[in-house]
């Protein structure tokens, strides 16, 4: 086998060189040992070898496992392809630790050390178990523009362009587009990013961020939306459990094994519940940061780790969820893990009138959304569907302290390089 990476550590021990590899293979480093005896027409070379060098090698693990820190091998080939050109601006073995921001400036180079390389792999594994749920279950992956004309998230977080002689904006979620193709196709997906002017700077929120998001026609209620997102959300932690045990043993994560339903709580439910522990909560809004950790607790003593809240007030939510008739409530849910929201979703309106009501309503001008209210002229069957947050739920599988950890290259208020 040929294996190829980045020297991340060099060590002596007597006359032994040992060369600490990060390859792609394996979240595991690869521990080359040079003995001067046997190694001899690699022994010069190596000596000369800094951390940081990239390189290929041939060899064979060796008989007896000796390191903590990988596997190590016997080498019977080495090719060098590239020195450093200066030392490393970070120890990319693991061995000094770094401030979040210097690891936020170099997280493309980190990634040679295992924890962090462990982040990114469980990222994509995300990326494929969602695919390979909604590939056997039916749905097509579409990809719909993220220069827009009219947002579908509210105004406020709008990050403008300048699109030749119009003003145009960048896509804070695919929604009104995937719900104009429930006018063609019965369920469909796509893996996007959300941007969002989002002024504020916590630690679960970014500029620009990633979604799964779904939509299917033909629904009886908005419970079978919900079970979609359930069982996709089961399918990929078990997923992850099942295929990255060794990036998660890396990051010294319990793997987690989920099964369904998840338990739903309705919107007045989780009022009564929030203000008998004296958490201040109001009947019209969204609930904030503060009540949904609160809710977090107290759903975890029970043993709900993850848990649907369903009926949110109309007052709280964007204008395409369906109102109930009482008018006040909506089929609009959330989908909370450990205490925060990692998707949200809802049954939508497919009645033409009522959207157009819907629109006015909310203060929003029916003629700016003219090419999507076209959609619900022709046909258009009872749907629903949500967006899933990528780093978000990264973050509760791997139980990070901040979403920034969860992307390779971050854009939040101060970070627009690298
Ligand atoms: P919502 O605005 O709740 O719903 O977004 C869906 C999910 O995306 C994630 N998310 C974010 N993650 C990090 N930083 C942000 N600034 C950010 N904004 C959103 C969250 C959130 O739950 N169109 C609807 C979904 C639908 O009804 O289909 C929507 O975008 O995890």
């Amino acid at each position: 086998m040929r294996y190829c990476g980045w020297v991340v550590r060099k060590v002596q021990v007597g006359r032994v060189l040992i060369l600490e590899v990060s390859t792609s293979s394996s979240v595991r480093l690869s521990v080359l040992v040079f003995k001067p005896e046997r190694d001899r027409d690699f022994y010069a070379t190596v000596r000369d070898v800094d951390v940081g060098t990239a390189l290929c090698f041939e060899g064979f693990p060796a008989e007896e496992q000796k390191s903590k820190r990988g596997i190590e091998y016997v080498v019977e080939k080495l090719e060098i392809y590239a020195k450093p050109l200066e030392p490393l601006p970070v120890d990319t073995a693991g061995k000094t630790p770094v401030l979040l921001d210097t690891r936020l400036k170099y997280r493309w180079l980190l990634a040679r050390k295992p924890e962090e390389r462990a982040i990114v792999r469980i990222r994509s594994g995300i990326i494929k178990a969602a695919r390979e749920y909604f590939e056997a279950n039916g749905f097509t992956e579409i990809h719909t523009p993220k220069i827009v004309a009219a947002g579908a998230e509210g105004g406020a977080t709008l990050f403008k362009v300048q699109y030749f002689e119009n003003d145009a904006y960048l896509s804070q979620s695919p929604q009104l587009y995937k719900q104009m193709l429930i006018a063609s196709f019965e369920k469909v997906y796509e893996i996007t990013p959300y941007f969002r002017a989002e002024k504020f700077n916590t630690p679960r929120h970014l500029n620009e961020s990633w979604g799964i998001d779904a939509e299917q026609g033909f629904i009886s209620s908005v419970e079978d939306v919900m079970k979609t997102l359930e069982e996709l959300v089961a399918y990929i932690v078990n997923y992850v459990s099942k295929n990255y045990r060794e990036e998660l043993e890396e990051l010294g994560i319990q793997p987690l094994q989920l099964t369904t339903p998840f338990k739903r709580l309705k919107f007045t439910e989780v009022v009564d519940l929030l203000r008998s522990e004296g958490v201040d909560v109001r009947e019209n809004e969204d609930l904030s940061d503060y009540a949904e950790r609160k809710l977090g607790e107290i759903m975890s003593e029970k043993k709900h780790y993850l848990y649907f809240i369903v009926g949110f007030p109309w007052s709280s939510t964007a204008f395409y969820y369906m109102r109930e008739e009482d008018g006040i409530y909506t089929r609009k849910f959330d989908l909370d893990f450990k205490g925060l929201e990692i998707a949200s979703g809802g049954q939508r309106e497919h009645r033409y009138e009522k959207l157009v009501e819907a629109l006015k309503d909310k203060g929003l001008n029916p003629e700016n959304y003219s090419f999507y209210l076209e959609a619900f002229k022709y046909g258009m069957p009872p749907h629903g569907g949500f967006g899933l947050g990528i780093e978000r739920l990264l973050m509760k599988i791997l139980n990070l302290e901040n979403i920034r950890e969860a992307v390779l290259f971050v854009r939040d208020r101060t970070r627009l390089i690298p």
